[in-house]
């Protein structure tokens, strides 16, 4: 009898520590294992490119509102006249290790790839259809997944996918029940033939027919295929309460309250209202998207950056101007971003800028100064923290010896400003005696 009620006891354990890792997981994410490498990366970008790219936002001769990926939705593309984009996609240009070379040298830790956008078209060797993929269906006949997977596993890039789940305009998702199994397969092959997946990004969770229920067993289907695998939320992407994390993307950015808790990234176009490459949008500056990463670093979010590249295969030149500001930025300040995090209460500083924290060593802190203040001229940092060393971390860039009182266990730090400074954000570096 004993032995019995034993037994029983830890069917009931097993069932509620279950039960409460399950529903537990969203904010166990924020420390896991498996979600380390995300939060240390800090930036990443994602690739939008594909038949879509020909047009580059152009039917018919008129300009196309909106995203450049939706083209066939917006422009009314009928399926004869969409499918011929296919025999033209023959990008030679092409190149896997230069994009993950500019990726790399932009500082980005992690590369996303849109596998298979809301077209349907497929930019790997997929078994689950014969007519709509890169292989049957283009002159170009190579798989772009596998291509870009093994360049970033030479660079030692993580490598992500991104992957239209809800949304399907060639294997119609509306037609749920047959539809499933072939999302399903994809997937699958996605996560098995392409080597260690960083995360996977549904989309398309907005539409009707996709309801919480198919989010649920969608996310345990992936988990099973790839234990270690983090995905965004598969109910709803701007929330971070189910999967691992939530996505503040572009024009869908979630209230300011949400960003508190859970994980996150934030994604950034640099072309205004388009993913995909548009011949005809404006360009956004370095300083703004430079900036807007830093801001995210300050709230404990990771940023990605949006590149459309061309129907040749090849980055627009603004693409690559913008990012080489990143790559000059982070090469300097990097320390100030990669294995930091934000919300950062206790410091108060008198002037527009962010403010990170190391992961890697205690009472360490960058302020990221982005205007120096023109009354004084000089910055003043107000915390408890007792901050004994003040640098900056641009070696160019010399500073007058700062000013540190401590007062009633408050340290007030005031640093004059430099004749030069950096015009994106100059970093300055905080250390405590309790700094390791
Ligand atoms: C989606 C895609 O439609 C878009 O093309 C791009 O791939 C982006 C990353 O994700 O954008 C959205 C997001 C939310 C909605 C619509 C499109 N929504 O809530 O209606």
């Amino acid at each position: 009898m004993k032995t019995v009620k034993k037994i029983k006891l830890i069917f009931v354990i097993l069932i509620i520590s279950f039960v409460v890792f399950q529903s537990s997981h969203a904010q166990s994410s924020q420390t896991s294992a498996r979600s380390r490498w995300f939060r240390e990366a800090r930036v990443g970008m994602i690739i939008h490119w594909g038949l879509y790219s020909i047009p580059a936002g152009i039917w018919n001769g008129k300009q196309i509102p909106y995203y450049g990926e939706w083209i066939k939705d917006r422009a009314s593309i009928s399926n004869a006249d969409y499918s011929k984009l296919a025999t033209q996609f023959n990008p030679e240009k092409f190149n896997a290790d230069e994009w993950i070379k500019m990726a790399s040298d932009a500082g980005m830790k992690y590369f996303c790839f849109v596998t298979k956008h809301h077209d349907g078209f497929c930019l790997w060797d997929t078994k689950e259809n014969n007519d709509w993929n890169v292989i049957d269906a283009t002159p170009f006949k190579r798989d772009i997944v596998k291509e870009l997977g093994d360049a970033c596993r030479k660079k030692g890039m993580i490598y992500a996918l991104y992957y239209s789940t809800g949304l399907d305009w060639h294997y119609p998702s509306t037609n749920w029940k047959a539809y499933k199994p072939y999302y399903f397969g994809q997937l699958k092959e996605l996560l098995t033939n392409y080597g260690k997946i960083g995360y996977l990004w549904f989309d398309g969770e907005w539409t009707p027919q996709w309801n919480d229920s198919e989010a649920v067993e969608l996310y345990n289907y992936v988990r099973a295929l790839d234990p270690d695998i983090i995905t965004n939320n598969p109910k709803k992407k701007s929330s971070s309460t189910y999967g691992d994390f939530g996505l503040d993307e572009e024009n869908y950015s979630p209230p300011d309250s949400a960003l508190r808790s859970g994980l996150w990234e934030r994604d950034r176009l640099v072309q205004f209202n388009t993913w995909g490459y548009k011949s005809w949008a404006k360009w956004k500056k370095s300083v703004d998207l430079i900036r807007d990463m830093i801001d995210a670093a300050s709230l404990s979010m990771n940023f990605c950056i949006n590149i459309g590249p061309m129907a040749d295969g090849s980055f627009p030149p603004e693409a690559k101007a913008i990012l080489k500001d990143f790559g000059g930025w982070l090469k300097v300040n990097g320390e100030a971003i990669y294995n930091t995090t934000g919300n950062v209460k206790n410091m108060k500083i008198n002037c527009e800028g962010r403010i990170t924290k190391s992961e890697l060593a205690n009472s360490i802190w960058y302020v990221h100064v982005f205007n120096w203040p023109t009354n004084d001229s000089s910055v003043t940092i107000t915390t408890y923290e007792p901050i004994t060393n003040v640098t900056v971390l641009d070696p160019r860039i010399s500073i007058k010896k700062p000013v540190i009182k401590r007062n009633d266990g408050v340290t007030t730090i005031m640093i004059y400003k430099p004749k030069t400074s950096n015009s994106i954000a100059t970093v300055i570096k905080l250390q405590s005696k309790n700094s390791k």
